[in-house]
């Protein structure tokens, strides 16, 4: 029986954040819990690319032109959408989240999903490095267990070995 597992070891692997402006206090959190994470797992600074977009309508096509490049081991896709008083909130949490999963399918690189989809803005702000810890920073270690396994599985690289 093979098993294949990622391990929380960043050494060597390069990170890519796309981060959405909107609703900037908690993104801005977010992304500083996923570099936190990333850096404490001895990813290298110079390993970790931060692009910015307008919202997380956005997320999507830059995390594509992200992934296309070849350069990264995974991306962390970090935002917050905010429920408000009409349905746009369905229409941009819907489209991130099936855009974000498509774009790792696609792409065949690992895309953490840490974009909050929240009531409020105090339910964002618990959730990004406070009571309710930093989604941020999970994204970051999913991402990072992702790549390691992704490398494992194409070297077929065991626990055995
Ligand atoms: N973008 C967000 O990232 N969060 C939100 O809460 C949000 N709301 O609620 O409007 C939001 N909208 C902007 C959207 O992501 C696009 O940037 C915009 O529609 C332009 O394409």
């Amino acid at each position: 029986m093979k098993v294949f597992q990622g391990k929380l070891v960043g050494t060597g692997l390069r990170f890519a954040v796309v981060a959405s402006r909107f609703n900037d206090l908690v993104s801005s959190r977010l992304l500083e819990g996923v570099k936190d994470a990333l850096l404490r797992h001895d990813v290298r600074h110079q390993d970790i690319d931060v692009c910015w977009v307008p919202g997380a309508w956005e997320i999507p096509l830059a995390a594509k032109e992200i992934a296309l490049t070849g350069r990264y081991d995974a991306i962390v896709a970090v935002g917050a959408v905010i429920r408000g008083d009409t349905p746009h909130f369905d229409y941009v949490s819907a489209e991130v989240s099936k855009g974000v999963a498509y774009i790792g399918l696609n792409q065949r690189v690992p895309v953490a999903f840490g974009v909050l989809t929240c009531d409020n803005l105090e339910q964002a702000l618990l959730r990004a490095g406070s009571k309710a810890g930093n989604k941020g920073a999970e994204a970051a270690l999913a991402a990072l267990e992702m790549a390691d396994l992704l490398r494992n599985i194409r070297s077929e690289r065991t626990e055995e070995d």
